[in-house]
This record gives structure tokens, C-alpha cells and sequence, in this order.
């Protein structure tokens, strides 16, 4: 042992500092940062995660969450993560298509049917092809969550056909794919960050954006907007990153508790945001929203209007992912 060593341990011993389960965990203060609420199923994940660190770890490990974009949107945290200034994101793929344009897959309109397809998708083959790619951008895709299926909020109209969607403004991730399917509709599409939404709408710069129930509910958009329609346009995952230079810090033990622990977050996480899909709904329009569903016929008339988008970004997202996405789902659904 150093006498570097020896002093650095003497003081860790003196300070009262847990000390590590094994020589191969040391302390660690993990902070992870996200766009939504501490009240969105994302919450639970991460204490699940927490947790799992704590047991696995002996209590040398700190999970320190942000919520609600406070450590800057999604993009942004992701940088961070890159530059080795920040541990952990949870993040939509749709943000950071900037950085992998691969992930813009995902944000092609009326890919999966339901959340069974996204998880046999996502937890198989060409999820761990995606996550593998990451690496190169100096990220480690620890698991994946669930933001879930979006739909239309806004301020002007009930949507019930595609002519409803005549010169809305509608907010749409940082993301061509969501613009070129907003566009196409026929709305007026505007990018924004996550975390701009609610003033945008409460201020009436914009007249509706798009997401998931739960996130509607926990981000609370039924105070800024009228009404919801179930337009199901379109599955968002969640990405549970993580810095690519400081995993090169850890310890394969460390790593290895890293992936564990982010999975045993995903069964929960995922499972709390199926429970909460209904009751969020239920709760939104307790609050005033005026909700509808989409005649078959008039879904079918939108997703041929934005049918297009497919060949359009095949392009940026790369023929040979698309293809390999298709060829999986046939696979999943038994084509
Ligand atoms: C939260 C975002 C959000 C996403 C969006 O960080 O930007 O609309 O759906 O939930 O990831």
C-alpha cells in the first residue's frame, strides 16, 4: 500500500465513511437527472434502482435524482453524461436522434400496436443492436423504460378527423421525424424542449403538444389544456443512460450493478406505468379534459397521411435499421 493510499483510507476511516463492500466497490455518488415529475412512474424506477444499490453496494453508493429538467432538458443532461460531467439520464430517444440518428426509429408514426410488441422489441435483439451503438457516442444504455404511447392534448378542438389537426400549433420534440408527422397533419409544428411545454401552452404560445397520460397527468397539462385524444401516434422509450468516460471508472463488479440494478428499475417502472395509464386518463378528465377516442376508420385515413414518413427518414435513420425494425416485428407478430 502507497502511503497515498494508506492516508486517503485513514481519512475515509476518520470522516466515518461507509466503507465498500468488496475491493472492487468503492463510494460512489451517482446523480441522474430526467424531464418529468418525482409523482411519474419514472420516480419508482428509480427508488427500485436505489434500492438495489443500496443492498448490492452495502450503502456505498448515492442515487441523487433531479426532477422536472433540473439539471437542464434532456439533450443537454446528455451531453453532460458524454463530457463525463454527469453519471446517469433518464431520457426519450427522441430528444437525442442528434446523436445517434438510429434512435429516430422509434419516432416513425404507428410503429408498434401495443406496449407487449415495444417490449419484445426493445428488450431483444435489436434493442441491445441500439444500445451497442451508443457506445460509440460515449454512452451506456443501462436499460429500457417506458415513456409510453402519446397523444394530442390541446386548446382549440377535440380532434376526432384528420382535418381537426388543420393549423394547430403543436409542440413536437427536438426531433425531424415528429416534425415531419406534424407537418404532414397539416398543424403548425414548433420544437421545443420538455421542459418548456407548460409555460408555452399556459401562455398560449402554442396550442398543444403531445405525450403519454401519465405524463400529461403527473406534468399536469390538464391546467393549460382542453382537451385529449387518443391518437396513439406513436410509442416512446425511455433510456436509462449512463457517462460512457466515468463506466470506463468503474470496476466490472461496479459495472455489473449498474446494469442489475437499472433492470430491476425497468420491471418496476414499467409495470407502475401501466397501472397508472388508466387512472391518469380517469384523473385528467376529473380535472376538466375533455377526452376522445378516434373512430377506427378516421385513425386508419391519419396513418395513411403520414405513411410517407417512413421513406422520408429512412435517410437519416439508416434503410438497414428500419428494415431489421420491420423484419423483428413481423417476427413478434408471427407474419
Ligand atoms: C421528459 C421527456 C418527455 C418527452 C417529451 O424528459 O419531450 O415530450 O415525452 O416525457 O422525455
Amino acid at each position: 500500500m502507497t502511503n497515498l493510499t494508506k492516508l486517503t483510507l485513514t481519512t475515509i476511516l476518520a470522516a466515518g465513511v461507509a466503507l465498500p463492500a468488496s475491493a472492487e466497490i468503492q463510494s460512489r455518488t451517482i446523480t441522474v437527472s430526467n424531464g418529468v415529475a418525482e409523482s411519474h412512474p419514472v420516480g419508482n424506477g428509480i427508488e427500485a434502482m436505489r434500492e438495489c444499490m443500496t443492498e448490492r453496494t452495502d450503502g456505498a453508493w448515492t442515487l441523487n435524482a433531479f426532477w422536472s429538467s433540473a439539471l437542464g432538458d434532456d439533450l443537454t443532461a446528455t451531453q453532460a453524461l458524454r463530457s463525463g460531467t454527469q453519471e446517469m439520464v433518464v431520457t426519450s430517444t427522441s430528444p437525442i436522434v442528434g446523436i445517434e440518428p438510429a434512435l429516430g426509429v422509434f419516432d416513425l408514426p404507428f410503429l408498434f400496436n401495443d406496449a407487449a410488441e415495444a417490449d419484445a422489441v426493445l428488450d431483444g435483439d435489436f434493442g441491445d443492436m441500439m444500445s451497442e451503438r451508443m457506445r460509440d457516442a460515449g454512452l451506456v444504455n443501462l436499460a429500457w423504460w417506458e415513456n409510453g404511447f402519446r397523444n394530442l392534448t390541446n386548446s382549440v378542438r377535440p380532434v376526432t378527423t384528420l382535418e381537426d389537426f388543420e393549423g394547430m400549433r403543436v409542440r413536437v420534440m427536438q426531433n425531424n421525424i415528429f416534425l415531419d408527422t406534424f407537418q404532414t397533419l397539416g398543424t403548425n409544428a414548433t420544437p421545443m424542449a420538455f421542459g418548456e411545454v407548460f409555460t408555452a401552452l399556459e401562455t398560449r404560445a402554442i396550442d398543444a403538444q403531445e405525450n403519454p397520460y401519465v405524463t400529461i397527468d403527473t406534468s399536469q397539462f390538464f391546467e393549460v389544456q382542453d382537451y385529449l385524444s387518443a391518437t396513439q401516434h406513436a410509442y416512446t422509450p425511455f433510456m436509462v443512460l449512463f457517462s460512457g468516460p466515468i463506466w470506463n471508472t468503474y470496476s466490472e463488479e461496479e459495472q455489473q450493478i449498474l446494469v442489475d440494478c437499472a433492470e430491476i428499475g425497468r420491471d418496476v417502472q414499467r409495470s407502475v406505468s401501466r397501472e397508472l395509464s388508466d387512472q391518469s386518463l380517469a384523473r385528467v378528465q376529473e380535472a376538466g379534459m375533455q377526452f376522445n377516442e378516434i373512430d377506427p376508420a378516421e385513425l386508419q385515413r391519419i396513418r395513411e397521411a403520414v405513411a410517407g414518413v417512413y421513406d422520408r427518414s429512412a435517410e437519416s435513420i439508416g434503410q438497414d435499421v428500419i428494415d431489421s425494425m420491420m423484419s423483428e416485428l413481423a417476427t413478434i407478430r408471427g407474419e
